[in-house]
């Protein structure tokens, strides 16, 4: 008798589980099934498992493929049930290939090619909530959103576009998604939208994704001018869709905690911010060679600026740039300076200059900081005229920490618009807001 083993969280379980587990029934003559439990899908780093274990051990029972349902709690545990159970083969969709190969010493390892399409019937007649994402661009962080959205249950990613069709074709051959090449068709074969195409796209990328009746998951910075921000955001509600500008600093719960902090009168009153990031590019590299959309503001700015927003508001009486230019007069190092009538700001980006990555928010009564990588928030300390006294905080950041951003997009959809004072669609104008009038002093100095 040929033994098979399986495992997944099968959550709000749909036409993928059911095809899986219909074929690694086939693969033998006896199939286990290995259902995780919520703590080990917690220790794994995935978000947002909605149904109780209960339901989908039911859920797995119900079809009929299971000879027997086990439970998976732990890292490790797959090397031990194989022994225990006498496994012949070990099976798991083609979205894991390669994960497994270690397991290529106690049994055979099986990748079942995953199901690419999540049909609308299927959801329809189980009145899911997976939301389909379509996503447009295929560059560098298109390539970090897919294995972190397959870590947030309930969404899942079912085709790109692209309207250089090689590109999308070799994207959604590497992630096993639908590559398209016909808008129309992209369309209508997805729920939201996530943009991560070049910035200036932006625009008419987010009004044709809402003209279709689509939320939008948009990549910083969302557009670069405050009317368009002002004029999509408005679009959206009128259309009762969700815009969501991605910055995933902004979600992730190390910088909220930070945030909290801050906010609660523990330094006393907020009266000086200074955020720096830099990251150095190659100089072929776009970032350093587009000469109107290149350049460390706005690659960088977003990150920068977002705790300024958070801590002092909107309402800035002063903004100044000050800037070093590379050889092709693109911006390399940027200094924005705020006042405000109760404070002043400095952050500094820079992809051409190397800098100490720190967010300094200096108090009335003691100063917090956060070492780089302060962007993705795992650590930081608060100091006080006591030398002495140091409170120390941690939080974990999983992964590339896109997955927080899209989990939260997706409690928006839910209609759970608790998140939405992460950030504000009054932070994203006046982000927009803030790159336009960088581009404008941009503008001005190429023509003088
Ligand atoms: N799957 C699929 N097609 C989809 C979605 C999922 O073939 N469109 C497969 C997955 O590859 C996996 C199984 O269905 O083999 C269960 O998927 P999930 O519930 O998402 O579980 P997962 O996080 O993949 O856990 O120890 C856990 C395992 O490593 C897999």
């Amino acid at each position: 008798m040929i033994k098979v083993i399986t495992y997944g969280t099968f959550d709000l379980f749909h036409e993928g589980h059911y095809r899986l587990l219909q074929r690694a029934k086939a693969l033998g003559d006896y199939l286990i099934v290995g259902v995780t439990t919520e703590a080990y899908d917690k220790a794994r780093g995935k978000l947002n498992v909605i149904d109780p274990l209960v339901t989908r051990i039911e859920n797995v029972r119900k079809t009929g493929f299971a000879d027997e349902i086990i439970i998976e709690e732990s890292q490790g545990q797959k090397f031990s049930d194989i022994k225990k159970y006498g496994i012949h083969i070990f099976t798991v969709g083609s979205d894991w290939r390669g994960s497994f190969d270690y397991l290529h010493d106690y049994c055979k390892v099986v990748y079942l090619e995953r199901t690419k399409n999540i049909s609308s019937t299927m959801l329809r007649e189980r009145n899911s909530r997976i939301q389909r994402i379509g996503m447009i661009g295929t560059g560098r962080i298109a390539d970090r959103f897919v294995p972190e959205a397959k870590l947030v249950s309930g969404v899942s990613v079912q085709g790109v576009y692209n309207p250089h069709t090689e590109s999308a074709i070799r994207f959604a051959d590497k992630w096993q998604i639908d590559a398209y090449a016909d808008k129309e068709e992209f369309f209508s074969a997805v729920d939201v939208v996530y943009i991560a195409a070049p910035h200036e796209t932006h625009y008419d990328y987010i009004k044709t994704s809402l003209e279709h009746g689509k939320h939008v998951l948009c990549e910083k910075p969302m557009v670069l001018q405050k009317a368009q921000a002002e004029e999509l955001f408005r679009y959206a509600k009128e259309r009762g869709l969700i815009l969501f500008e991605g910055i995933k600093t902004a979600y992730c719960p190390g910088f909220s905690k930070l945030l909290g902090i801050a906010c609660s009168g523990m330094i006393g009153s907020i009266r000086n911010v200074e955020a720096c990031f830099t990251k150095l590019e190659k100089k072929e590299s776009r970032e350093l060679t587009d000469p109107v959309y290149g350049g460390s503001f706005l690659e960088l700015g977003s990150y920068v600026v977002l705790p300024v927003l958070k801590l002092f508001g909107k309402d800035y009486q002063d903004i100044r740039f000050d800037t070093i230019r590379g050889e092709k007069g693109l911006d390399i190092f940027t200094k924005t300076s705020f006042c405000y009538p109760a404070g002043i700001a400095t952050v500094t980006c820079g992809l051409g200059v190397k800098s100490e990555g720190r967010l300094l928010v200096s108090g009335t009564k003691g100063y917090m900081v956060a070492e780089a990588p302060w962007w993705k928030t795992t650590y930081f300390e608060v100091h006080y005229e006591d030398d002495k006294r140091v409170e120390k905080y941690s939080e974990t950041f999983l992964g590339d920490g896109l997955r927080y951003e899209i989990s939260d997009f997706l409690f928006m959809i839910n209609g759970k618009s608790d998140t939405e004072f992460k950030l504000t669609r009054s932070e994203s104008v006046a982000l927009a807001e803030i790159m336009e009038c960088f581009m404008q002093r941009e503008k001005r100095m190429n023509e003088n």
